[in-house]
């Protein structure tokens, strides 16, 4: 299966931009970790991304927990996304009728299409939202914008699962153009009928920590190499790494994990 493929392969024969963009960063950097950076301060965010930011391949972000959004919170984040070459991962999940998330996506005050490369979405609301935000993308003709779609969620008791799942794989693949993957516990492909050779959604795995099983909201962890294992490609971590007493020893230490666990699966 494509999850044996070395990144490196994956990125050549790949059609998406982003996703080619991506292996070929992962390729370079030696490493598979997306750091989830939930700090709710413009400083640190932009401190963790700095400090962090040589051993990740994504940073991800949930825009509107920080207490002090403003332009310069957009302008650090791009300026370290392109210092130290990872991609900015928006985790809105989107879910609404088209027309309500085209103008979540481009306007507001966040403005998220102008600076996430990524941004994922549920398909609860049917189709309609991956067309709504193809149409901006293409609209706004960039090749470094893409799409995951939330196929399982990491929390006890999630809903997303079963035919919710099935038909997130089945709607990814009508939109090859905008869907990198998707966001799951473990490689979801097989769960829908006609897979195609020349198919290659990237899986994005959260819910992971070397040393935590889960916490009191109902979080549930799973390790690097279990994720891994499960044919993840890669590995999002948050408290696991920048609640550590020391981050970037904690960020080394995912990105050593991650990357032997895909060593020894491409062989
Ligand atoms: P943690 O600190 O590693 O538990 O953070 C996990 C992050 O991933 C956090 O930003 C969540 O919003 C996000 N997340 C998740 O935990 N589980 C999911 O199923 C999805 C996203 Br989708």
């Amino acid at each position: 299966s494509k999850s044996n493929l070395p990144f490196a392969k994956r990125a050549e024969r790949h059609k998406h931009p982003l996703v080619k963009r991506l292996f070929s960063l992962a390729e370079k950097k030696q490493s598979n970790v997306v750091l989830s950076a939930d700090l709710t301060t413009t400083k640190d965010l932009l401190n963790f991304a700095d400090k962090l930011g040589p051993h990740i391949v994504v940073l991800k972000t949930h825009i509107d927990i920080l207490d002090d959004f403003s332009q310069e919170t957009i302008e650090g984040l791009t300026r370290l996304s392109k210092q130290h070459d990872f991609l900015i991962f928006e985790d809105r999940k989107f879910v609404d009728i088209g027309n309500t998330v085209q103008k979540q996506y481009k306007g507001g005050v966040l403005k998220i299409h102008d600076w996430a490369h990524i941004v994922n979405c549920t398909v609860l609301p049917g189709p309609g939202i991956v067309q709504a935000l193809e149409q901006t993308i293409q609209s706004a003709g960039v090749a470094d914008r893409g799409v995951l779609i939330l196929a399982e969620m990491t929390s006890k008791g999630s809903l997303a699962t079963g035919s919710y799942t099935k038909a997130s794989i089945e709607i990814a693949r009508q939109y090859p153009k905008t869907i990198m993957g998707w966001v799951a516990t473990k490689e979801l492909s097989q769960l829908a009928e006609s897979e195609v050779d020349e198919e290659d959604f990237v899986v994005f795995t959260t819910g992971v920590n070397i040393s935590s099983k889960g916490d009191a909201l109902g979080q549930q962890y799973q390790t690097p190499e279990s994720a891994m294992a499960g044919g993840s490609d890669f590995l999002i971590a948050g408290r696991g790494i920048y609640a550590a007493s020391d981050p970037v020893a904690a960020v080394k230490e995912y990105q050593k994990a991650g990357w032997d666990a895909y060593k020894a699966r491409v062989g």
